[in-house]
Order: structure tokens, then C-alpha cells, then sequence
């Protein structure tokens, strides 16, 4: 496969899922085997140092049995968005889809997503939690942190930190991501709406977390209480211009 062939390129976040990425990444696999284009689905399984994580060499496996499937293995120099970024930067197709792989997101939502986005021809198109299973806690923090979004930031997207997101290569060269922990997220929505991208969101159920507790702890909240403070700065600077 020449690089510039593929057509469609998935970053699936493997963090600490060991044998429970199996089973999503193959029936990410057997629906995307339907396609007629080139498509490859990157998973990114970085690790922290000493770690007895065995995802590295499962997601490796992985790539071993199955051609279009590419992994990204690093010790880890940051969090989710540092993930991110190191999965995106490995893509080449010419859009690019994002999902978690703890099966929290339904699989079928990275398809419709990817119907909407050649449909209407936008440049982003996301998710929406219209219900969430993980429990009136996550809703709560969830809410509040899309108001104050929305009260600092305008009411452009609603729920800034679904996934799928699928974005044009050509749009994702300009955003020229930096954060490396949570809030890659708000800064993949903050650069489009800087950018005027065309987005497109669509609604989805979001499931519980299953076999493992949540991993976000009130340390995530302050962090993203103290990034949504400096990039509103920023963004207010950047729009005296
Ligand atoms: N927690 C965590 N997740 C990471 C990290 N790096 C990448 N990820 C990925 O980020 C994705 C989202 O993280 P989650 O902890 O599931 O976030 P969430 O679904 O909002 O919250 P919980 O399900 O409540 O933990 C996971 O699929 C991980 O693979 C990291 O350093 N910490
Ligand atoms: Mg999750």
C-alpha cells in the first residue's frame, strides 16, 4: 500500500486495555473490511516506565496478524493527548478518525460519523452524548465543564470531549496540536472554531466503563479547570487581532 493510497486512517487509544482491545478492534476491523478504499487503523498503546502493561505486545500481535492494522508503542512522555498526537502524526490517510478503545463509544458511530463527513463535505465532523451509562457523577462533571466551555468559548459544539472525531488531513495539518494531557480535545475544538472549520456533530450513547474504575480523578478536573483558564486567555488575545 503507497502511502498517499489510503484513504482512511483510524487512531484507536489503547492505554492500559490489554485483552479487552481484542474484540473491539476486530469488529472495528471486520465492518472497515467491507470498504472498497484503502483504510488503515493505527493503535496506540504507549506505556509508562516499569509498567507490567502487556497492551504493547497484544496491539503489536496485532499488527503481526493483520495488514492493514500499524501500532504505536512509546514510552509515554504524556497522557491521553499525548497519545493522541503521537497516533495522528503516524496516519496518512486523507481523513482521520479518533476513538477510544475502551468500548465506551459505540463502534458504529465511527461509520456514521464518516457517512455525515462525505455527505455534507465538512472539514470535522464528532460526536454528541445525547445519554451517558457511566454513572450520574461523570454526567455531572460532564455537564458543567461543557457550560462553562460553552459560557468561555461561544455555544459553536456541545460536548467537546466526545470521540469519534474525524477530521480532513487538510484541516488537521492546521491545527498543529500541543496538549499532551486532557485537553486535546477542547484544543482540537478551539482551533477549528479559529480556523472556521465546517463541523457537523451527530448524537450517541455513550456506555459504561467495564472492567476497570474510571480513570478520571478530581486531579483531571482541576487540570482542565486550570487549561480552560489559559486557553481562554489565548484565544482572547489571538481575537484582538
Ligand atoms: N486515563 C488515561 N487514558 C489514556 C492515557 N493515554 C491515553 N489514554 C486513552 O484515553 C482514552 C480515554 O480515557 P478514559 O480514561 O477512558 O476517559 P473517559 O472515558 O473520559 O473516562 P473514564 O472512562 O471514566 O476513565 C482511553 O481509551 C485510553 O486509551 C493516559 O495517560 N491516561
Ligand atoms: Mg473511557
Amino acid at each position: 500500500m503507497k502511502n498517499d493510497d489510503v484513504f482512511f486512517s483510524l487512531v484507536i487509544l489503547c492505554y492500559r486495555a490489554e485483552e479487552s482491545i481484542l474484540p473491539f478492534v476486530k469488529r472495528v476491523h471486520s465492518i472497515m473490511s467491507l470498504y472498497n478504499f484503502n483504510w488503515e487503523i493505527v493503535l496506540v498503546a504507549n506505556y509508562l516506565p516499569n509498567s507490567t502493561d502487556k497492551t504493547p505486545s497484544i496491539v503489536k500481535k496485532l499488527s503481526d496478524e493483520y495488514p492493514h492494522i500499524r501500532c504505536v508503542s512509546e514510552e509515554k512522555q504524556g497522557m491521553m493527548g499525548w497519545d493522541l498526537r503521537k497516533g495522528l502524526h503516524s496516519t496518512r490517510g486523507q481523513y482521520i478518525a479518533m476513538i477510544d478503545g475502551d468500548g465506551q463509544f459505540p463502534v458504529e458511530s465511527i461509520f456514521a460519523c464518516f457517512a455525515r463527513m462525505l455527505m455534507d463535505d465538512v472539514d470535522l465532523v464528532k460526536t454528541f452524548r445525547v445519554f451517558r451509562y457511566d454513572g450520574f457523577y461523570r454526567t455531572v462533571i460532564s455537564r458543567g465543564y461543557n457550560l462553562i466551555f460553552r459560557i468561555l468559548f461561544g455555544k459553536h459544539f456541545k460536548d467537546v470531549n466526545s470521540k469519534p472525531k474525524i477530521i480532513k488531513r487538510s484541516a488537521y495539518e492546521q491545527l498543529d496540536l500541543k496538549s499532551a494531557d486532557w485537553f486535546i480535545d477542547a484544543e482540537i475544538m478551539i482551533r477549528a472554531k479559529e480556523l472556521k472549520l465546517k463541523v457537523a456533530e451527530i448524537p450517541i450513547l455513550f456506555y459504561a466503563q467495564e472492567g476497570r474504575s474510571s480513570f478520571i480523578k478530581w486531579s483531571a478536573i482541576l487540570e482542565f479547570t486550570k487549561n480552560l483558564h489559559f486557553a481562554f486567555k489565548k484565544h482572547r488575545l489571538a481575537n484582538k487581532d
